[in-house]
């Protein structure tokens, strides 16, 4: 028997805290409780009073994402291991088709990329060109691919950015097929001008980053892509909100009962924009990504935010450019490939600047590093929670632990580490990932393929399929 009996640990899951055992079997949970026997044959693991929590699930990452004239270094296969070794065991990546690059034929290549995956694995399928094809692919990938949720670049434009006319039509779409449309949220011709205008005032190194993308320039998205949503009745989901102004938005919107949720990156929470002031070139532009760190103020902003349910989930956004790539940016920052890493310290950080200043409760932890991100995008009980039936994703979190978090200990390909040095206490002492323990005490055993591709069920579609007077009409779906 393959079975795996957790013993002696306490059980956290987004409602409540609890002492019990759990028992695995075929990759499932198949029981939790006090006092369960393990089956013979069945390994044991002592948690020995450490907490055990659901897998994490990051719903922001871009493996070997061809960007900017280059490709992220870590692929689907070295970030998913990064993720396990620091309690994460399923990510929601993109595919991002170019501008009249069918959906479906950069759904497949997705889906062929990420078959080296070592931990479970979803796709968001952004729309970045609209037709009557784009339309009838968004059915498809809805109805047939187990994807739920549609991704809006509003920014990087001449790119992947989305017009207005191509935000309108696909979120009208999604509403249709019972879909999430997401947003990246910075008015990209805004952006565009302020690169030049920095450029022309002879800025050219990445302190010009942050300056050519400031606050309102992503709050304006925001509050753009909440008032289609809200025209439309369809729900939102905002991604990497990085500033006070966009979490306020949100809070207003969710006020008024519209249906809009938000994302916050690890990285947003505990870094500002002080990095783009580093005189050397490599460590400011190892910092560059949309949107930019900012001022310290916003991050008391977004801890709030968190702690108000007004923003549901932690994301990393990893997309990692090593400094060579990063270099090429060297005279121009526009040119500089937009990301960085934290797939792996994610979960760390939260506990460690959430849970330890009193921030988060554990429960509240499991729910914006897990939980959340479940319900929203439709897996939810399937991952998110400790509960028989649910896969058996887990991590085992000593709480009194520390590790300092660095390039040097990371398991991520990229060279550098946006959280060098970073003392936190409350780590992951194991990794549960289909029942298999796939990292122990600094062992990573990630196995090539072992991930699966997890198909996210559509809501219940608002109305039936084409054919019918298209109404605008409040989706039926109870999204919490
Ligand atoms: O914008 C994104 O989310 C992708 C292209 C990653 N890069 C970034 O700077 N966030
Ligand atoms: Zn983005
Ligand atoms: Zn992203």
């Amino acid at each position: 028997m393959d079975g795996l009996l957790i013993r002696g640990g306490t059980v956290v899951n987004a409602d409540c805290a609890r002492r019990a055992d759990v028992l695995c079997a075929q990759g499932v949970i198949v029981d939790v409780g006090e006092n369960l026997q393990a089956p013979a044959g069945a390994r044991v693991l002592d948690a020995g009073g450490q907490l055990v929590l659901p897998g994490g699930i990051d719903p922001h990452t871009h493996m070997q994402l061809p960007f900017m004239g280059t490709v992220a270094v870590d692929d689907f296969y070295s970030g998913t291991a990064a993720g396990l070794a620091g309690g994460t065991t399923c990510i929601i990546d993109f595919v991002i088709p170019d501008p009249k690059e069918p959906l479906l034929a950069a759904y497949r290549k997705w889906r062929g990329w990420a078959e080296k995956a070592a931990a479970d694995y979803g796709f968001h399928v952004a729309v970045t060109w609209w037709s009557e094809q784009v339309r009838a692919d968004m059915g498809t990938l809805v109805e047939q691919e187990g994807v739920n949720s549609f991704k809006h670049f509003m920014a990087y434009k001449n790119a992947i950015m989305a017009d207005d006319e191509t935000l309108v039509n696909s979120f009208r779409r999604a509403l249709e097929l019972g879909a999430m449309p997401t947003v990246h949220a910075e008015n990209g011709e805004l952006v565009f001008q302020l690169q030049k205008q920095i450029m022309e005032q002879g800025i050219s190194g990445p302190e010009g980053h942050p300056l050519s993308r400031p606050p309102a320039v992503e709050a304006e998205a925001a509050q753009r892509a909440i008032a289609i949503a809200d025209v439309l009745q369809v729900p939102l989901y905002v991604v990497h909100v990085s500033c006070a102004e966009s979490a306020e938005a949100i809070a207003r919107a969710r006020a008024r009962g519209q249906r809009v949720f938000g994302e916050v990156l690890a990285g947003h929470l505990v870094i500002d924009e002080s990095v783009y002031r580093n005189p050397d070139f490599a460590a400011a532009a190892a910092h560059v990504m949309s949107p930019p760190f900012r001022e310290k103020r916003h991050q008391e902003a977004l801890w709030r935010s968190l702690q108000a349910g007004s923003l549901q989930t932690t994301a990393t956004d990893h997309c990692t450019f090593c400094a060579p790539q990063k270099g090429a940016g060297r005279d121009d920052f526009r040119k500089i490939p937009n990301g960085c890493g934290g797939v792996e310290e994610r979960m760390m950080v939260i506990w460690d600047a959430g849970v330890n200043t009193g921030r988060l409760t554990s429960s509240e932890f499991v729910a914006v590093t897990s939980a959340n991100a479940a319900r929203i995008f439709n897996i939810y009980p399937r991952k998110g929670v400790i509960a028989a039936g649910s896969d058996a994703d887990l991590v085992l979190w000593d709480p009194e632990a520390t590790r300092t978090l660095s390039a040097k200990a990371q398991r991520s390909r990229v060279d550098y580490n946006v959280f060098e040095g970073r003392t936190v206490t409350g780590v992951p002492t194991h990794t549960v990932s289909q029942g298999k323990v796939v990292y122990a005490r600094g062992d990573l055993r990630a196995e090539r393929g072992a991930g699966r591709y997890v198909k996210r069920p559509p809501f219940a579609p608002v109305f039936a399929a084409l054919g019918r007077k298209a109404r605008l009409a409040r989706p039926t779906a109870v999204m919490r």
